[in-house]
């Protein structure tokens, strides 16, 4: 059954986007949901009541994951999970993960508004902490779920204030009692903005990534020796953070170093005691590495703690390094980016072939079945920030491609999972 006709109603996108929007928002223009916040918990509680209100099943799992199921035909038949997240980073921007879990929410009103019954089950997810900003690492519910992360070492991580991750869900009342642990998939789609500058400098609508990046991420702590700044003499000194400055450089020049296609950060750093005339003695920062070579990425991790080593031994510092989290690259099934690229075609919205250098739920979610997503643009290639920004005309679009692809997927009556072709 062909629908290229059909399409989702871009003004009520818009207005659940601006709902959601006001959750968190900033003066700047962005909203600030850290991960289990009470913003966070607002935005889930917003969300659930959407889900009700389109009577679907809704389920909540150990780890906070909220599901909301529209039934299908043949219950024999696996499910098409389509979601992503609801959390942000401090200062974030309204589109990043937000759009996907609302333009999956607009798609299931449109079936429903035109009556449309599917073959399969089509669900619905909002994962837990995607961004892994409070709560390090990052995509910790579809990693549980998808069974890559162990639920018990997750509980126990601690945001920077030492609060742990379970009381701040069983805090913010979504510490579900359904076990969080994969089950039979049909695929999964993931809708979200590229986050980048590629599509708008190509002048495309829709991005079709064929995967993500693989992402390794360490935190390293370094102990050097305190003293008051003036009578200490420069020689001698064991300054944590002249130590860490050194690495963090170390860090920006390593793609360089290695060649390839490679990303490396340090985004986040505490220094301790941080008091203008006190030689720091404490310091802990991190480090993000990210290649769509997992092994390139791996050579580039050994190079870059061999510096580390070389430069604490050089200032008298001690070195602690922690192996935090990796994340394989994840190449999407082919089927599905076809049948994503012609959907575009039908519906007449130019697409780029890409790669996300941005991780998403869609990492794991490709361990455990066929995965695919689907990018809008972002204005001027802005994330992560408080002016990121799509166009509703943009935001629209890609929910069309996604409305069509969980069609496509949802009538399809083969009763095996297809085949992923990597
Ligand atoms: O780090 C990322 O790319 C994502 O925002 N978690
Ligand atoms: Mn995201
Ligand atoms: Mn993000």
């Amino acid at each position: 059954m062909k629908f290229s006709y059909l399409h989702v109603n871009e003004g009520r996108l818009q207005n659940t986007l601006e709902q959601m929007a006001k959750i968190g928002a900033t003066s700047g223009g962005g909203v600030q949901r850290l991960t289990l916040s009470n913003e966070d918990k607002l935005a889930r509680d917003l969300f659930v009541k959407w889900l009700y209100d389109l009577n679907l099943e809704v389920t909540i799992d150990e780890m906070g994951n909220i599901f909301g199921k529209q039934q299908g035909k043949n219950p024999i038949l696996h499910p098409v999970i389509s979601g992503s997240h609801l959390d942000s980073q401090p200062k974030g921007g309204r589109f990043d993960g937000t759009l996907g879990v609302m333009g999956t929410l607009e798609v299931l009103k449109t079936i429903q508004d035109l009556d449309l019954e599917t073959e399969r089950s089509i669900i619905i997810v909002n994962w837990t902490n995607e961004e892994g900003s409070r709560f390090a690492p990052a995509m910790v519910g579809s990693g549980v779920w998808s069974g890559a992360l162990k639920r018990d070492w997750v509980y126990n991580r601690k945001d920077i204030d030492g609060k742990r991750f379970e009381d701040e869900l069983s805090r913010i009342g979504y510490k579900g009692s359904i076990p969080c642990q994969k089950r039979p998939v049909y695929c999964y789609y993931e809708y979200h903005i590229e986050q980048g500058p590629l599509l708008e400098r190509a002048k495309k609508t829709i991005g079709v990534p064929k995967g993500i990046v693989c992402l390794h991420w360490y935190d390293v702590y370094l102990e050097g020796e305190a003293n008051q700044v003036g009578p200490t003499p420069m020689e001698g000194r064991h300054d944590a953070l002249c130590a860490a400055a050194e690495m963090i450089l170390k860090v920006n020049t390593l793609p360089n170093r290695m060649g390839g296609n490679m990303v490396a950060t340090v985004g986040e750093i505490q220094n301790h005691p941080n008091s203008r005339n006190i030689i720091p003695d404490k310091v802990h920062f991190t480090v993000d590495i990210r290649s769509w070579d997992d092994d390139h990425a791996l050579s580039a991790w050994k190079l870059v703690r061999q510096n580390f080593e070389d430069i604490a031994a050089r200032r008298g510092c001690t070195i602690r390094i922690e192996e935090t989290w990796r994340v394989d690259r994840s190449p999407f099934d082919k089927k599905m980016i076809h049948e994503i690229k012609t959907i575009t075609d039908e519906l007449g919205y130019p697409h780029l072939d890409m790669i996300s250098g941005a991780g998403h739920d869609a990492s794991y979610m490709n361990q455990v079945c066929p995965t695919a997503m689907i990018f809008a643009p972002s204005m001027s290639g802005r994330s992560h920030v408080e002016i990121e920004n799509t166009s509703w005309k943009d935001c629209e679009a890609g929910a069309n491609v996604l409305l069509h692809a969980i069609l496509h997927s949802a009538n399809e009556k083969r009763v095996k999972s297809k085949l992923r072709t990597h």
